[in-house]
Parts: C-alpha cells; sequence; structure tokens
C-alpha cells in the first residue's frame, strides 16, 4: 500500500480516498483541501491506455486547486457541473437517490496522467475538459483542458430527469 492518507496530510490524503469513493459511489461532498496553488511543471508523458470500456465526457466547471509537482499528495480538484449522462462502475448510468440522473455538480479531485494537460491552468479558471472514465479497471482521468473566458457562465444546477408526457399530444407543462 502506498502512504497517501499520511496522517500528517489529513487534507490531502483524506481527500483523495473520500473523493475516489466518492467517485466509485458517486456520492456528494468533496470540497475539503486548502492546498496552497503552485505553478504546474512539465513533465514527462505518461499515456492513458483506453479500451472499450473508456467514456469520455466533455465537463465545464472552475478549478479550485491544481497539484504541486513536488507534491505527491497535491490534486487537481475542480467544481464541476452536472455531468447527466454519467455511466457508474457498473456499467449503467447513475441514477442518484432524489432521482437526478448521472453525477452530480460538486467540487471533486482528479487524476492528471499528463502534467501538461494543465499548462496554464489555475485555481479560479474557469474550464472545459475532457473527463475519461474506464469502468473495466475503474481508473478515471482529465486528458484535456481549454480555458474559458473568466465571466463565462457557468450553471452548477443539477438538472431533473426528463418528465414523462403522456404522448407527442399531452398538454404542455408551463414552468413556474
Ligand atoms: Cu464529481
Amino acid at each position: 500500500m502506498t502512504t497517501r492518507a499520511l496522517r500528517s496530510r489529513p487534507l490531502a490524503g483524506a481527500t483523495v480516498s473520500l473523493c475516489a469513493l466518492s467517485l466509485a459511489v458517486f456520492s456528494a461532498g468533496c470540497d475539503r483541501a486548502t492546498t496552497p496553488p503552485q505553478p504546474i511543471a512539465s513533465e514527462s508523458e505518461s499515456s492513458a491506455a483506453t479500451n472499450s470500456n473508456t467514456r469520455s465526457y466533455s465537463v465545464r466547471g472552475q478549478v479550485v486547486l491544481v497539484p504541486v509537482p513536488a507534491n505527491p499528495a497535491t490534486e487537481l480538484q475542480i467544481h464541476h457541473e452536472h455531468i447527466p449522462d454519467f455511466v457508474g462502475w457498473d456499467g449503467k448510468l447513475h441514477i442518484n437517490s432524489d432521482g437526478v440522473p448521472g453525477m452530480k455538480s460538486m467540487t471533486m479531485p482528479f487524476p492528471v496522467e499528463d502534467p501538461s494537460v494543465l499548462a496554464g491552468v489555475g485555481p479560479g479558471d474557469r474550464v472545459k475538459f475532457t473527463l475519461n472514465v474506464d469502468t473495466e479497471n475503474r481508473r478515471f482521468w482529465v486528458s484535456e483542458m481549454t480555458k474559458l473566458s473568466d465571466d463565462a457562465p457557468l450553471d452548477y444546477t443539477d438538472k431533473a430527469p426528463p418528465v414523462e408526457h403522456g404522448g407527442p399530444d399531452a398538454p404542455a407543462i408551463d414552468g413556474p
């Protein structure tokens, strides 16, 4: 085993394990760490193998933390928008206990296999990124990241499941 959950680093270690579990069961509540931001240094590439059980999602959000290369306990954290089509480890669309499909909006850590993905990205930046989830090997990682403008709209509301209508002739439902 690794020494990730070092007692001397309760915030970062606990966040990693809690949120890795979060992705497994998709419960929310991962915004805890307060590691100070540092610039990212480029390191050698490590390629992430994909297979037929890897799905990719285009996700938007705001960067909360970026990892410090010299400190393996630090991590990328992003407050991400709702991912309504998110599929769980079981290969099926995840449905939350309140009926909302996918992964709800939350702040959580994201592994990055190639550090150059984060070049020029810092806390507070609004970004669009590609999240890959390999349900066979239970791995997830960010492979691409694009900075959005500082005033790019982000929507952290969780979309309710589609309303079942009686059919094409069913009356329209007025919003609030
Ligand atoms: Cu999440």
